[in-house]
């Protein structure tokens, strides 16, 4: 044979994949057990880079895996392609939102063609087909019915760049997600999913996904969520009849609190200030114009001098009566809690910034120097178990006077100055003043959340358009489920540059319609979806991405979901995992599911960084992911980014070798090629030292490869094929039926990594293809024994045992299996072991002395 050519391995393979379509994943009669694996589906914009090349080389990694394990794998492909990118292109191009996306769907479909992705290409779906996103309308009218999905009012994300809304989770920083410009608040009336309903389940339902999801994105969920326990407390405001809710975290403090503070930009905020003097009405106007132009990242950092305005009105203290001055303060939110708080300086840092700014008084409740007995922990921890650093600074510092020090309190201790809590510890008085405040009907116990409701309208076109009809009354009413799919108008024509409103609201005959009911003229909604609700529950449309009747059957949902295996980049931590998650919560509860979390092990890529930055189009440092593929190859690009290490670290394109790649895969084949046994030979007449080398990649290769470590699969199959090499060459020849049994079993396991050259080598070796749909072998237990040595165990420098160990055996093991010895236990006649000297696997040394 000659020099290896990988193209003409890949076209002949990839020919013969097209026309048997060996992965379709199995049907009703298919009695194999399943496995779902999906990637994150791609959006399409522009071509696929090298963290898509990554990306789906662990998809398909994995997906060929549960099939050699004899699972019935579905393995399906899709693009994620409503969305901005599309339209701002389409304006920039003067072109068609349209023929931008699906022209970008076709090059990506040939580059997957040309890596060796084993999908199901039957399944294919694109989420801005009208067959997709008729599903989208029947899901949002599913939720409105529920009360999931409803109007409303507010101070929204607004993006003045790309002039749309954006979700809290597209705000970094306090900048747009997309184009990096400053993000504004402004109100609007939008359409909303009620996801706060489900925040108690999607946090306490992380910890199943403990140990199956990475740690940190389990982290990010719940910082996301952010719960906090604690109390509803009511006030009383002087000359207002109704009362004012704050909640707190720590209603121990009640007695401490001195002053009141509500959020400048709240509707609370401004009725207090209409009826103060003028004086600080136009105070209190200057304000909240500097407010406005503040981020709420600004505004939460605590290192900010505090401001406000005094409201010359007070709140009443309803559990001593205390008149509270109130006060209007940025570091006060008007989205989170109730957006007002009683401040209690002395416990609280902000407060106390605050309170010394501005001359306010300063009452100690909680004595922290007092010892604390019991199973109070002395310093406080986060949820995590960390010790706060606050507390650890104030722990050390021995008195209790914040108004000196400019400390906090915020440690455990005795309460005092606090009526019939004296003396309490923090945990009691908060049970104790919970009760006071029920008793009274002033206050109860209450939870709080980062997570607000999740804002789904954007005023472009590009989208889902949302199935609510207007009518002349007033009334909103949904398009009957039998009218869906309500499609996009036509581009041509519509100015679609950003304007603040939706570019459908100007296509006149679409916004047209009638009201379903009585038949009387009525007006489309003009905005679309958020496109995070495409793929919200894509996964589920895999299972029938044809079916006209239904978004997806429940029963195939019972077959084949929730999804085993997903796999994508960590830039989906919160968004898109938590939007799945509700999804998939709120279709359990319409009972059209039997399963509460969409992913079941959650796999997360690290980036393809090029000499040690991220790649981006703009810094002109981006390997496209076609082009890799063109001088080395689809197989040797897919083994060179498996072997460039975990799947977890980011890889340095500069330092990986896909010429290093090729030349391991030409040897493999070469090996396949001097092969010189006919398929039956019988391997247990094989060399025995090869057999061991072959067995024990066996046995390891199922945990490696759900361990995710497939960087070592490569390595032991790089041994292997030297092995082979080896035997073939210095050793018991080319007919030796180890060597037929080796090159077999490293087409077998290639075929993760390289699975033309993989699917060449089993033809080379006599088989029939598909080497991809081979279950794995059996190890031989019998060639897996491990080689035993002796080791000889010594007390105080006298020998007293030998003992039988493995030739590999680690320190701590062995000191272990020395220790519980009979003969050692003898010997040492209950004296305790002072010190151990382990030196596997031949010596243990104990001194009792
Ligand atoms: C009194 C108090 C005393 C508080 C004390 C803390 C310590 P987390 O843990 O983040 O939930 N708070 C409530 N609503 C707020 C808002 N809209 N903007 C800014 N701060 C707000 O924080 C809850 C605590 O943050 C609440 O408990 C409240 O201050 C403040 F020694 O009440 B606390």
């Amino acid at each position: 044979g000659g020099a290896f050519d990988p193209y003409a391995i890949q076209q002949k393979w990839q020919a013969r994949w097209e026309a048997a379509d060996p992965f379709r994943a199995g049907g009703g009669d298919d009695t194999r057990p399943r496995k779902y694996v999906l990637g994150m589906f791609p959006y399409p914009s522009g071509d696929l880079h090298m963290g898509h090349a990554e990306s789906y080389a662990y998809v398909d990694i994995v997906a060929r895996f549960w099939r050699h394990r004899g699972y019935n794998v579905l393995n399906p492909i899709g693009w994620d392609s409503f969305g901005l990118p599309a339209e701002n292109a389409a304006i920039q191009r003067g072109a068609d939102p349209r023929e931008w996306t699906y022209s970008n769907i076709a090059q990506h479909k040939k580059s997957f063609r040309q890596y060796g992705s084993s999908y199901d290409w039957s399944r294919i779906l694109h989420t801005s087909d009208p067959e997709y996103y008729r599903w989208n309308q029947w899901l949002f009218q599913r939720l409105y019915e529920r009360g999931l999905a409803y109007r409303k009012d507010s101070p929204v994300n607004w993006c003045p760049n790309d002039q749309t809304v954006l979700a809290n989770e597209q705000v970094v920083d306090g900048r747009c997600e997309r184009c990096g410009a400053e993000v504004i608040k402004k109100k609007l009336t939008q359409w909303y999913f009620k996801i706060t309903d489900y925040a108690d389940r999607l946090l306490d339902d992380l910890n199943q996904l403990e140990g199956f999801w990475p740690q940190k994105v389990i982290r990010m969920q719940r910082n996301w969520i952010g719960r906090s326990v604690g109390a509803d407390i009511d006030f009383e405001i002087e000359g207002r009849d109704e009362k004012v809710t704050v909640f707190s975290t720590r209603p121990d403090t009640l007695h401490g609190a001195t002053f009141f503070v509500v959020a400048p930009d709240s509707d609370l905020a401004a009725e207090l200030a209409a009826g103060a003097s003028a004086e600080v009405r136009m105070r209190f106007q200057d304000y909240l114009d500097t407010v406005g132009r503040e981020s709420e990242i600004e505004r939460q950092n605590t290192d900010r001098p505090k401001t406000g305005v005094f409201l010359e009105r007070y709140a009443i203290n309803p559990i001593n009566g205390e008149r509270l001055p109130i006060w209007a303060a940025d570091y006060v939110l008007a989205d989170y809690g109730h957006g007002a708080v009683m401040a209690v300086p002395a416990h609280d840092q902000r407060d106390l910034d605050f309170a010394r700014a501005f001359g306010l008084p300063i009452k100690v409740v909680v004595d922290t120097t007092a010892p604390i007995t019991g199973a109070i922990p002395v310093i406080p921890t986060d949820e995590n178990g960390v010790p706060l650093e606050s507390a650890v600074e104030e722990a050390s510092l021995a008195e209790i006077h914040p108004e000196k020090t400019g400390i906090a309190l915020t440690g455990e201790g005795r309460m005092i100055n606090s009526g019939s809590l004296d003396g309490l510890s923090k945990r009691n008085a908060i049970a104790r003043i919970i009760e006071e405040l029920e008793t009274k009907g002033v206050g109860r116990a209450a939870k709080s959340y980062r997570l607000r409701d999740w804002l789904i309208s954007r005023q472009r076109f590009w989208g889902t358009p949302i199935p609510m009809i207007h009518t002349e009354d007033g009334r909103i009413v949904p398009v009957p489920d039998d009218q869906l799919p309500l499609t996009l108008p036509d581009a041509k024509g519509l100015d679609l540059a950003p304007k603040g409103t939706s570019p459908l609201g100007a296509a006149t005959e679409w916004m047209t319609t009638a009201d379903p009911e009585t038949g009387e003229p009525a007006l489309r909604d003009p905005d679309t979806m958020d496109t995070f609700v495409d793929s919200s529950w894509y996964f589920l449309r895999f299972l029938s991405p044809n079916d006209p009747d239904e978004a997806f059957p429940s029963a195939e949902a019972a077959k084949w979901a929730p999804v085993d295996y997903y796999i994508g980049g960590v830039e989906h931590a919160i968004l898109h995992l938590l939007y799945a998650r509700f999804i998939t919560k709120a279709l359990y509860d319409m009972g059209y599911i039997d399963f509460t979390e969409p992913f079941s092990n959650l796999i997360n890529q690290g980036m393809v960084l090029l000499g040690g930055s991220k790649m981006s189009k703009s810094k002109g440092n981006l390997v496209e992911f076609a082009s890799s593929m063109v001088d080395p190859g689809a197989d040797a690009v897919r083994t060179a980014i498996a072997f460039a290490g975990p799947v977890e670290d980011d890889i340095d394109w500069a330092d990986v070798s896909t010429t290093g790649a090729q030349k391991f895969l030409a040897r493999a084949l070469r090996v396949a090629a001097d092969v010189a046994s006919d398929p039956d030979v019988v391997w247990a007449e094989g060399d025995q030292a090869l057999r061991r080398v072959t067995h024990r990649l066996l046995a390891d290769a199922p945990g490696l490869v759900e361990h995710t470590k497939f960087n070592v699969v490569v390595a032991r199959l790089m041994e292997l094929v030297n092995a082979i090499r080896k035997t073939i060459d210095t050793g018991a020849g080319p007919a030796d039926p180890a060597v037929r049994e080796a090159a077999e079993v490293t087409a077998m396991i290639l075929d993760l990594f390289a699975p033309h050259t993989a699917e060449e080598m089993w033809e080379l070796l006599g088989h029939e293809p598909f080497v991809g749909l081979v279950p794995w072998r059996s190890p031989d237990p019998t060639l897996l024994v491990e080689e035993t040595v002796k080791t000889v165990v010594q007390i105080d420098g006298k020998v007293r045992a030998t003992i039988d160990v493995p030739a590999r055996i680690g320190a701590d093991e062995l000191e272990a299996l020395a220790r519980d010895d009979e003969k050692v236990v003898r010997s040492l006649a209950g004296r305790e072991i002072t010190r151990a000297v382990v030196r596997p696997p031949k010596v243990v040394s104990f001194s009792t002395h």
